[in-house]
Formats: C-alpha cells, sequence, structure tokens
C-alpha cells in the first residue's frame, strides 16, 4: 500500500517520486552530518491541522482569534524546550536556524549601537553562511569579522580567538560551526566574550541533540543567546528554536516576531515538542552517546583505509576527511559515495587551496544511522566502503558491488519514520 494514499490518488506525479525518494532514503547510508530520520510521530505533527491557522503574535497576544489550542500547544513546545536544555527562556517560532541567528543578532546588537560588529569562525574552517559570510545578508547588516582554527592541529586555538577579540572588539562572538569534529569550549568563549565586553551567542544546530543527551558541554550556563535548528541531532521537524537568558527574552521574541517573520508555523511547533519530549526520554540520552561512539569508530576505520581524517577523529557526531591523499577532490569523492550509496557532501578542509564549491574534503556524520540503530561494527564495514569507494571512483562495477552491500545493510536497520511500511527495494531501481 502507498505511504501517501490521498497524494497518489490526487497527484500520481509527485506520489511518484515521493516513493522512489522515500526508497533512496531508505536503502542509502545517509552520512550527511545535518540529516537525520524524524520519528513518525514528528512527522504526523508535521503533518496536521494545526498548518491551516495563524496566530502571528505570542501566546495570549494574538492577532487572530481561534488560538484555544495553538495556545497551549506553543506553551507546551517553550516549555519542553526550557527544561531540556536549562534554559530561562525559549523561542519556538524561528523558520529555521538561519532566521534564528538573523533575529539572534538582531536581538543582541542595537539598532542604535555604533558597534555592529560580530566575530566567529569562518566559513572554510567550519563556520556558517549566517557567521557574516560575504555572500549572506548578515555581513550586510553586521559588520563581520572572523577567526579561524589552528594550522597545524585545525583545533579552534582559543588564544589565537581572544587576541582577534581584544583586535576586533566585537559586540557579538559566535561559537558555534557546521564542520568541526571536536568538542566546542563555551566556558572559555564565555571568558572572552566577558573581557572584550562582548554578548556569546552559541550556535548549536549541528551539535543540539548531543547537548540535549548529554554528550557535549551545553553553551546555555555561558551564552546570551543559544540558536540551533530542530532536525539535525536533535531529530526534530525542520525548524528553529532560540533559547536565551530572561535578560535577552523581549529582545529574542521581538527580534522574531514582528521583527523578522509572520506567522509562526504552528504544526512545525507540534512536532517539535514530540521532538523535545522525546528527547528528554531516556533512550535520547543513550543515542546521544552511540553518535559519537559511532563517529569514533567511523575516523578509525578511515584512518585504517587510509584516509586523512581532519584534527586525527572525533568528539562529535561529524568527521571531515581529506579526499586529495586518494586522488580525488572532495566533490569527485562524494559523488563516487553518492553512486556507491553513501550519502555525504563534499566539504572545505581548514584553508582548502580549493575553492569552496570544488572542495578537498568530504563532510561525514553518524546521526542518521545512529538512529537506525547502527553500531561501531556497522561504522567499520562503512568506513572501509568510503575508502574503496573514493578510490574506485572511475570504477562503475566496484562502486554498484559497494551498493549492493549497502543497500542489504539498510535493509537489516529499520529507519525511524517508516514504521508505516518499508518501501520496496524494487522502487531504486524503477
Ligand atoms: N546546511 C546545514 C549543514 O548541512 O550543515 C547548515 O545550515
Amino acid at each position: 500500500m502507498s505511504r501517501n494514499p490521498y497524494v497518489e490518488s490526487r497527484d500520481p506525479e509527485l506520489a511518484d517520486l515521493l516513493a522512489r525518494e522515500e526508497a533512496r532514503q531508505y536503502y542509502t547510508a545517509k552520512l550527511i552530518p545535518s540529516e537525520n530520520y524524524a520519528s513518525n510521530a514528528v512527522m504526523e505533527a508535521t503533518g496536521t491541522v494545526l498548518a491551516n491557522k495563524y496566530s502571528e503574535g505570542y501566546p495570549h497576544k494574538r492577532y487572530y482569534e481561534g488560538q484555544q489550542f495553538i495556545d497551549p500547544i506553543e506553551e507546551m513546545a517553550v516549555h519542553r524546550a526550557t527544561a531540556l536544555f536549562g534554559a530561562d527562556h525559549a523561542n519556538v517560532q524561528a523558520y529555521s536556524g538561519s532566521p534564528a541567528n538573523l533575529a539572534a543578532y538582531v536581538a543582541l546588537i542595537k539598532k542604535k549601537s555604533d558597534n555592529k560588529r560580530i566575530l566567529a569562525l569562518s566559513l572554510n574552517e567550519g563556520g556558517h553562511l549566517t557567521h557574516g559570510h560575504k555572500v549572506s545578508v548578515t555581513s550586510r547588516f553586521f559588520e563581520a569579522h572572523h577567526y579561524t582554527v589552528d594550522r597545524d592541529t585545525h583545533l579552534i586555538d582559543y588564544d589565537a580567538v581572544r587576541e582577534r577579540a581584544l583586535e576586533v572588539q566585537p559586540a557579538v562572538i559566535v561559537a558555534g560551526a557546521t564542520c568541526y569534529p571536536r568538542i566546542i569550549d563555551f566556558a572559555r568563549f564565555k571568558a572572552i566574550a566577558d573581557e572584550v565586553g562582548a554578548k556569546l551567542l552559541a550556535d548549536i544546530a549541528h551539535i543540539a541533540g548531543l547537548v540535549a543527551g548529554d554528550a557535549h558541554p551545553s553553551p546555555v550556563p555561558y551564552a546570551d543567546v543559544v540558536t540551533t535548528t530542530t532536525h539535525k541531532t536533535l531529530r526534530g521537524p525542520r525548524g528553529g528554536l532560540i533559547l536565551c537568558t530572561n535578560a535577552m527574552a523581549r529582545a529574542v521574541d521581538r527580534a522574531v516576531f514582528p521583527g523578522l517573520q509572520g506567522g509562526p508555523h504552528n504544526n512545525t511547533i507540534a512536532a517539535l515538542a514530540v521532538a523535545l519530549k522525546e528527547a528528554a526520554a531516556p533512550e535520547f540520552r543513550a543515542y546521544a552517546r552511540q553518535i559519537v561512539v559511532n563517529s569514533r569508530a567511523l575516523s578509525d576505520a578511515l584512518l585504517a583505509g587510509g584516509a586523512r581524517v581532519i584534527t586525527g577523529g572525533s568528539d562529535n557526531h561529524l568527521v571531515l576527511f581529506d579526499a586529495t591523499p586518494f586522488g580525488a577532490t572532495g566533490k569527485q569523492g562524494a559523488v563516487a559515495m553518492d553512486v556507491a550509496g553513501l550519502e555525504a557532501n563534499a566539504n572545505t578542509v581548514p584553508f582548502d587551496p580549493r575553492s569552496p564549491m570544488d572542495p578537498s574534503g568530504v563532510r561525514l556524520g553518524t546521526p542518521a544511522l545512529t538512529s537506525r540503530g547502527m553500531g561501531a561494527a556497522e561504522m567499520a564495514k562503512i568506513g572501509q566502503w568510503i575508502c574503496e569507494a573514493v578510490r574506485s571512483r572511475d570504477n562503475e562495477t566496484e562502486l554498484l558491488h559497494i551498493r549492493e552491500q549497502v543497500r542489504d545493510l539498510m535493509a537489516a536497520f529499520p529507519a525511524p519514520g517508516f514504521e508505516g511500511g518499508v518501501p520496496p527495494r524494487s522502487l531504486l531501481d524503477a
């Protein structure tokens, strides 16, 4: 039976693409560190009538009537977020991570202030576009400066960050990354921010689930504002979440609405409430810890296969390796892996001599495979396949041979969100 019977009867063309994407997701090793499998309950909440409702404003202060059930749903999500992360205040309305970061800057930097400087990790060394990259509006509205990682170790050098902060005198220091495989020392960032009179923004989009599950130190005791997406390690719906101190609560709420957004996506907020409940359960702590165990196992397997793993390993959910010692670019490596059923993305390595469109590295992560119940033994196999796929990138027979083994492995580890029906493998060749 179709997993989407109503779409199938109304729009068979779309239903066909959906069914094939379901099969692709099910039988591919999802190694993109920012992706995951949301539970059936999260997906069910996302597809509810709450999507029909407008509710600009905040609970009990709305611009539309009919909020009898919307208000308690938003309050539930807020309460679960503050309880899970131990934060004073939560805003659950940000549409995703990029709008959340923009809202955070708007809240942290006063309109009339002369100091609009932000200091963040550079994109090529693991930062994010919204950390003031030149193509992002964050660099148009604010004055962006960057710190990098150490040239030899590729670790954040906190003394160097301090020196940059003393030089730049930023209004906001951003601690957080989209491609950094090690622990971030938020206490050090706070000490640096205090020394230069800056506010601290922690962007934990990638590691929110690890923080929630106590597998990475929390920034909440240190940061004025914490932003995150909700669909990565946190395994919720596609959305954004902002946590902050009581002192920042009003400014954050006003920055999100009416500052930057209109009506909140109530269906997403309800799904976030479900995800936060799931993340508060004891199993989620075990999940978060297993993500890290798996990253270490994956990185060990890559090292054993001859890969140059950036920083030599991983302390979180993410592993980055340089494909050039295999004679491939990152893009060639990621494309070969995709043919072999191993889904990842090309990424710059620190101080990459190549361009971001055609970088040297491949970025991997274990959150999604860990959601399927895989452990270190499966990571060892997958690490070996990755090295073989990148080495054999011009050998289609070998890539397809790996792909069959990957598909067998995926079939043995059911993915969350597919309890209503496993996609037929035959769809892969349709
Ligand atoms: N696009 C996300 C990632 O893949 O890391 C960051 O926003």
